[in-house]
């Protein structure tokens, strides 16, 4: 028998879905190693692997409505992919559901923040290796070298931490000293534990709601190889499913980028797709006890 296409346990329609899954496979922003175009299909083919009955909470994903868009189409560069994107995401938006974005390279991630409604407040948990912090790179600002810079643009410095960050150009950090955007790095994670760490990051997010942009290289390169640009002493996966389980309850939105399968043998997608269900699941069952 064929594999479905979509992702697992998305069987609702459009309308009655709760959450709702959307590829953007677009890499041209790459700087280092391309092929994250071929992360959506990838995370979706591994979805499968799983389970639906969740053991911790008793979630189970096949009762829970998904619903699976399928991939954006093709574009030819990150500004016509950024406004494509903000066109698709404002009515998911717009009709309370809680978009699930698999990437795709780290430029697909400011347009799914702007497309957020004007005048609702939305903090953003940018969970990164790097500080994507420029204010344009290789003469592009939509880059993904500039992403975290972006959404401070749209929806302001004190309502984004930049979680797990290791890796910064000087420039960056001279830049922000104005701006002041917050930062947790992953030494301090492995210093004071993932538990307070992720409280901090998250008492610092004054909006109500939480948007969720996972750069997976934010995941140390023995668990996730997968990606475009490894970089050395990142998070566990497991501080980043501690991480999406404390956001849960304010959940806006999630999205995974930078997943590059030929880099590895599967792991980086299966962990991907791990976590886009962990999200779901935790989402869900914020709302039950709720
Ligand atoms: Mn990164």
């Amino acid at each position: 028998m064929e594999r479905p296409q979509g992702f697992a346990d998305a069987h609702a329609t459009l309308e009655e879905a709760q959450f709702v899954i959307v590829g953007i496979p677009f890499d041209r922003t790459t700087s280092f190693r391309p092929g994250a175009r071929f992360g959506p299909d990838s995370i979706r083919q591994h979805s499968w692997n799983f389970e639906s009955y969740d053991l911790e909470t008793g979630v189970d994903l096949s009762e829970v409505p998904i619903h699976d868009l399928g991939n954006t189409p093709e574009f030819g560069n990150a500004t016509a992919m950024a406004d494509a994107v903000r066109a698709e995401m404002r009515p998911l938006y717009e009709a309370g559901k809680i978009p699930i974005v698999l990437g795709g390279d780290h430029a697909c991630s400011p347009p799914c923040v702007e497309a957020y409604p004007d005048g609702a407040s939305v903090g953003v948990l940018y969970i990164d290796a790097h500080m994507d912090f420029r204010s344009s790179y290789l003469g592009d600002t939509r880059s993904h070298a500039c992403s975290s810079r972006r959404i401070v643009e749209k929806v302001g410095a004190h309502n984004v931490v930049v979680f797990g960050v290791r890796s910064v150009s000087r420039e960056e950090v001279d830049d922000n000293r104005s701006i002041g955007m917050a930062y947790v790095t992953a030494h301090e994670i492995v210093r004071d534990g993932i538990d307070s760490s992720i409280q901090r990051a998250v008492n610092m997010l004054r909006a109500d709601r939480i948007y969720v942009s996972l750069d997976i290289d934010a995941i140390d390169p023995a668990y996730a190889a997968g990606t475009g640009t490894p970089e050395p002493f990142g998070l566990t996966p497991r501080d980043v499913k501690v991480a999406l389980e404390r956001v849960a309850p304010r959940l806006a939105g999630l999205d995974i980028m930078e997943v590059s399968p030929h880099y590895d043998q599967g792991n980086t997608s299966a962990l991907a797709a791990r976590l886009a269900r962990e999200a779901i699941v935790r989402a869900v069952a914020a709302r039950r006890v709720r």
